[in-house]
């Protein structure tokens, strides 16, 4: 009976092992997946074919990670038959394009092929995604006798900008955190690094002529506990949190992103968001005064609507020309720093309210017949476009810059909402598409009441429904998508990992794949698969979007229903009003709550098949009272 038993156990696992379409994210283009397999031998070789010494590293880098998961040692025999094969194609396929690439693995060897190294390149980020997530470890796996089916995949992206922005500035993330960041986002195929250097709580690159910056700029008082409550610093105390990056750290950090076909690029935040450089240049603010770095006390009030109104003048002077000498200084280094063409110059949340006040600017509006205060931010930023233009590089932006009148030439990046890019697009200016509803992933992915406190919410769903190029706009001047990580309100690396992931891999997939290729359940089936690869390399991720969403109904002036939905359709939502924590034994939600007299809370958690997936989430009824407006 054991001898029948076996071989039939191992039919259906093989069976079943076929069966399941690999999970690679961001969806390829075409993907065929036959019945053969491809086993790793004991002694893989990685062999490549093509005149550019970016293949050599490309190689290596499959050679280190191959030895760093499975303890065995690989070869590379350059221009041989590997088991792993990396070829440029000696004809260019047209239909392939900069990044695009053919993989194809056949029974006894793995080949990819592409016009151009990113390709190859992108061909191994998917090479990885076929094999088991323990390919992801750190630290050798015993008998890794891994097989993959074998499979063929034509891929290319649809946009050429996909990007990440990390702030550095709110949280300072070390060189090796953000590598780290490289490594991660590369898996996913983004290939840009938007780094937003400079904002109110710190200043962190090394600018030689104006050494202050990073003295003075890159340091303020540490605080734990809810940012924007913290108490205000003395002017003695000690500024212990912070750092900033060498001008040898950035170039090592361009190499090392380079290496893996990621451009940075640098963003300076002016003339808003610049409390780091009045504390260390006071003179170029138009308000005298004494300043500090922000340590994330308030100095910002936000009544809603967009509308904001600042208490502490954290803007540069845009009538004094020493703020042009200083900004000229600075991106005459940025530009010799970066090789990337756009430098970004912020432009975004600036509070005019102390310009108004400033004799210096309304002199400045006499004398350049400027009719109101976003004419004077547009003098501004049109000056700052010029001093990019001088140092041989183009010039971008957040959609505020398109206040006043846009620079000529100046690239868009659409922050609040569509609207800015689709009217720069039809300026027919570049822009990168980045509205804060589907792609900032500082915000909330779940209730907030079982979160985090940030801002406005994104949850997975919303995240996966972004598509870079809004109905009417001509795509020829959307040049991608991007998704912001704002950090503020993150103060640690674990929680930065919480918010990206898996946010980051829906972003992904919309500025790689085309909108017919995505699926929201079967991208569901592959976040549940990568999050096994994210345990693998130990990375955090947040499980948000097996929680449900709550929303309430008013019914009368006293009574509301509560209404519980879910983005993921298998799930159950298990709840109760009892004062105990419900399991996969308490009640299925199926249709509008009625409140039970004096119930205090309703808790829910959600099950899959009878199993706890979700988390315990307790909602006060005087929340929900309050989001039905019942006094
Ligand atoms: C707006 S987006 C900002 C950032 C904040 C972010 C929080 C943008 C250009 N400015 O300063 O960190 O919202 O979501």
């Amino acid at each position: 009976m054991k001898r029948i038993i076996l071989p039939l156990l191992a039919l259906s696992i093989s069976i079943y092992g076929m069966a399941q379409a690999p999970a690679i994210i961001p969806e390829p283009l075409k993907m065929e997946t036959s019945n053969g397999k491809f086993e790793l031998p004991e002694q893989s070789t990685i062999s490549f074919k093509g005149n550019s010494p970016e293949l050599a590293a490309i190689a290596n880098q499959v050679k280190q990670k191959l030895e760093q998961a499975t303890g065995r040692s690989v070869s590379i025999t350059p221009g041989g038959e590997g088991t792993i094969l990396l070829q440029l194609l000696p004809k260019a396929d047209t239909t392939l394009g900069k990044e695009g690439y053919r993989l194809s693995v056949g029974d006894k060897k793995i080949t990819i092929e592409a016009n151009q190294p990113a390709g190859i390149f992108y061909g191994v980020q998917t090479l990885w995604q076929l094999f088991p997530a323990a390919i992801e470890s750190k630290t050798p796996i015993k008998d890794a006798n891994w097989t993959i089916a074998t499979t063929t995949i034509t891929d290319k992206p649809r946009f050429g900008w996909r990007g990440l922005m990390l702030d550095v500035s709110r949280h300072f993330f070390t060189k090796q955190q953000v590598k780290d960041f490289i490594d991660n986002m590369v898996k996913y195929k983004y290939n840009m690094l938007h780094l937003h250097l400079t904002d109110d709580q710190g200043w962190r690159i090394e600018i030689k002529s104006l050494p202050r910056l990073t003295e003075v700029g890159a340091w303020r008082a540490e605080r734990v506990g809810r940012w924007g409550d913290w108490s205000k610093p003395s002017p003695d105390e000690p500024k212990s949190y912070g750092g900033f990056y060498t001008q040898d750290d950035i170039r090592e950090l361009i190499q090392y992103a380079k290496d893996r076909f990621v451009t940075i690029m640098p963003e300076i935040d002016v003339p808003g968001h610049s409390m780091a450089i009045v504390a260390a240049y006071p003179e170029l603010s138009a308000t005298p005064g004494n300043y500090q770095v922000n340590a994330g006390e308030r100095f910002m009030i936000w009544p809603g609507n967009g509308h904001f109104y600042g208490l502490i003048d954290n803007t540069l002077n845009p009538a004094s020309e020493k703020t042009y000498e200083y900004l000229d200084k600075i991106f005459t280094e940025l530009a010799q720093l970066f090789p990337f063409e756009y430098i970004h110059m912020g432009g975004d949340e600036c509070y005019k309210g102390f310009w108004e006040k400033s004799d210096a600017v309304k002199g400045l509006m006499k004398k350049e017949k400027l009719a109101n205060m976003d004419e004077v931010q547009s003098y501004f930023v049109k000056r700052v476009g010029k001093i990019i233009a001088s140092k041989g590089k183009k010039m971008m932006g957040w959609d505020e810059i398109l206040e006043g009148g846009i620079a000529p030439g100046a690239a868009v990046m659409s922050w609040r909402g569509e609207e800015g890019g689709i009217k720069a697009a039809n300026m027919k200016h570049n822009v990168v598409m980045s509205p804060n509803q589907y792609t900032y992933v500082d915000l909330y992915q779940g209730d907030p009441i079982a979160e985090l406190p940030t801002y406005g919410s994104v949850r997975l769903k919303k995240s996966y429904e972004f598509n870079p190029v809004p109905k009417g706009v001509d795509p020829q001047y959307i040049l991608g998508g991007q998704a912001n990580l704002w950090s503020e309100r993150l103060h640690t690396v674990r929680h930065a990992e919480y918010m990206l992931w898996p946010r980051a891999f829906s972003i992904a997939e919309s500025v790689w794949s085309l909108p017919e290729k995505k699926d929201w359940n079967k991208f569901i089936q592959k976040t549940e698969t990568h999050f096994k690869r994210l345990d693998a390399a130990d990375i955090n991720y947040s499980r948000s979007m097996y929680d449900p969403i709550f929303s309430v109904k008013k019914t009368s002036d006293s009574t509301f229903q509560i209404i519980l939905d879910k983005e993921i359709e298998d799930l159950d939502i298990h709840y109760t009003f009892y004062e105990v924590f419900p399991d996969s034994h308490y009640p299925v939600y199926k249709q509008p709550l009625e409140v039970p007299r004096d119930a205090v809370n309703l808790r829910v958690i959600t099950s899959r098949n009878g199993k706890i997936i979700g988390k315990m989430i307790t909602m006060p009824i005087e929340e929900l009272k309050k989001r039905a407006k019942i006094k």
